[in-house]
């Protein structure tokens, strides 16, 4: 809602009120703080998209522009700013960002979902064939695990840096209610951050259940307030379906299973989201499919991915991370993103997720990693 008193009285008498009605200018601290924080960046060997994209002259179109919700420019690149080795640097401070900073979100979703344009338009929902989809190990030589997840934003809610207290509960709690009439398979309990030992809560995240706390690129991007309030991990039984509450985003839906059947997971992966779909309206839109925090996650909003011991390949990191490339696949950690492989084990998932079909990014990284184990097979 947009306060007209407040923004006819007091445009440039009052920033915080001009600045929840986003009629105002972007504040002169703020301005001085990004003029500063770029030009210590600019100085940067920083790898990031960011610092590929945000020229001087993008630079200077954008940093007086404000969403309504009061977001600037700043709100979006400072976790780049702070953290240059960042690979993109750059989160969506709320919706509204990927259309008022377009100039510099287009340039990097064109690069990260490879070739997807400013006039590019994401296809419909299409979970394909299912049950065409096979084991990418059928002998389990090489993966350890399998896992598909997405990534979803309640409808009517900001992202993160614009969530008060109050919406993360209230967005555990529509979850938590959404989640509680699962049946069969996706039966399960919902377990709060609040109130969880640091035992359970790390023994979880160490068997990569749960996802990590303290991360420093989400810190930055003013991802982690009030922490841990309305955070929290849904799960079935067999921890096979589990569900992420209000960490990077409000939403993430994941199946997960030991071996490198890629269809079992997918399957009970769709079968979870279509179920949550009938409880729960998410942020869709037109061109860019289901908003999310990230512009990395943007689209279908799937990341499927093995872990998988590929020792022959992996003694040349930089063969193995350049083969991933030509497949559109991307190496991590065993960890998860910005982590090191333990025990030879390494995460290797699709890489775009935006401008493809569910079933395409599916068959996308399914190839790949056939690919890639048929390359490790074959090396002396
Ligand atoms: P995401 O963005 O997919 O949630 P992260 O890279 O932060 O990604 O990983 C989250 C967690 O999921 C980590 O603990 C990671 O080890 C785990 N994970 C990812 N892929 C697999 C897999 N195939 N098998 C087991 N755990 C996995
Ligand atoms: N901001 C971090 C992470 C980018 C993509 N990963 C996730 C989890 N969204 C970076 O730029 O390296």
């Amino acid at each position: 809602m947009v306060c007209q008193i407040i923004v006819k009285m007091a445009k440039a008498k009052c920033h915080k009120c001009a600045e929840k009605c986003g009629k105002g200018k972007v504040p002169h601290d703020v301005l001085l703080k990004l003029d500063r924080a770029f030009k210590d960046f600019q100085k940067t060997d920083s790898k990031s998209l960011l610092k590929k994209y945000l020229t001087q002259e993008i630079f200077d179109k954008i940093k007086t522009k404000k969403t309504s919700f009061g977001s600037t420019l700043l709100d979006c690149v400072q976790s780049g700013f702070e953290n240059p080795d960042s690979g993109i640097g750059i989160y969506a401070a709320d919706p509204e960002t990927y259309t008022i900073f377009e100039d510099i979100f287009n340039p990097i979703i064109e690069d990260y979902h490879v070739g997807f344009k400013k006039f590019s338009k994401h296809p419909t929902t299409d979970w394909g064939s299912i049950k065409d989809v096979g084991n990418v190990d059928p002998k389990g030589e090489f993966v350890v695990s399998t896992r598909v997840r997405c990534c979803r934003s309640l409808e009517g809610f900001p992202f993160n840096p614009c969530l008060t207290q109050n919406q993360y509960t209230e967005i555990e709690s529509k979850m938590t209610n959404a989640l509680s009439s699962l049946k069969g398979n996706l039966k399960g309990n919902y377990y709060p951050l609040t109130g969880m030992t640091k035992d359970i809560q790390q023994k979880l995240i160490d068997d990569h259940f749960l996802f990590k706390e303290g991360d420093r690129f989400l810190q930055s991007a003013n991802a982690c307030r009030f922490w841990p309030t309305g955070r929290g991990i849904f799960h079935n039984e067999d921890k096979t379906f589990l569900v992420w509450i209000n960490e990077e985003d409000h939403v993430r839906i994941i199946s997960l299973q030991k071996g490198g059947d890629l269809g079992q997971v997918y399957q009970r992966f769709v079968s979870a989201v279509t179920e949550i779909e009938n409880k729960v309206t998410f942020m869709k839109n037109d061109r860019l499919g289901y908003l999310t925090f990230c512009p990395t996650n943007l689209g279908t909003t799937i990341r499927a991915s093995v872990h998988i011991k590929v020792p022959k390949l992996a003694k040349d990191m930089a063969k193995l991370n350049e083969l991933a490339e030509k497949y559109h696949l991307q190496v991590r950690g065993t960890r998860g993103e910005h982590s090191e492989a333990e025990d030879g084990i390494y995460d290797i998932s699709n890489k775009r997720r935006l401008g493809l079909t569910e079933y395409e990014v599916i068959k996308e990284m399914y190839d790949g990693i056939v690919e890639i184990i048929k390359l490790e097979k074959g090396k002396t």
